[in-house]
């Protein structure tokens, strides 16, 4: 008997960066989801300048939120992302520190995940107004937007 597909999953998802060039990063990032084959129908928040939030003595963030169909397993999806940070050589140093790239799973549908490996809804996404603005442009969220760090629009995302 054929297998039955997985059917499709809509996922949001935040990414950061403030190292290296910044807009290229991201536009890299998100051609990579793309490009996996496994990831449909992106649609991306505009373009974010954000202040560093947790680590203070770090530049400016560029931040977006996408969203985007995927039949990856949530845990696919965390490795997937991890690829990708691997790809354009994220090393891990001071934890919340600068980045050249930065993939977190914000919402996978409407599942809660509670593993060690990963948390979804994403654990402080709540408390971010650089997660929270991008991604009120691409979907309903009923939340209060922390107002303490600045988060400024800068254009159009396109990638
Ligand atoms: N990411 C962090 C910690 N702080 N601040 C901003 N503005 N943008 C980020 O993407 C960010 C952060 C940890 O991942
Ligand atoms: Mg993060
Ligand atoms: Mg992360």
């Amino acid at each position: 008997m054929k297998e039955k597909a997985t059917a499709d999953v809509r996922c949001y998802m935040s990414l950061g960066s403030n190292m290296g060039d910044r807009e290229e990063n991201l536009k890299t990032a998100v051609r990579l989801l793309r490009d996996s084959g496994r990831i449909r129908n992106i649609k991306s928040s505009s373009l974010y300048e954000t202040e560093p939030v947790g680590y203070d003595d770090q530049d400016d963030f560029y931040n977006i939120c996408i969203g985007f169909d995927t039949d990856l397993k949530p845990l696919e999806l965390l490795d997937l992302s991890q690829a990708i940070e691997k790809e354009l050589l994220r090393v891990r140093t001071i934890k919340n520190g600068p980045r050249t790239i930065d993939l977190d799973i914000l919402l996978y549908g409407d599942r809660k995940i509670n593993t060690k490996r990963l948390m979804v809804p994403h654990e402080r996404m709540f408390e971010r107004a650089f997660v929270l603005v991008p991604l009120s442009e691409l979907t309903d969220i009923d939340c209060e937007i922390p107002s303490d760090k600045s988060v400024r629009k800068l254009r159009k995302f396109t990638f």
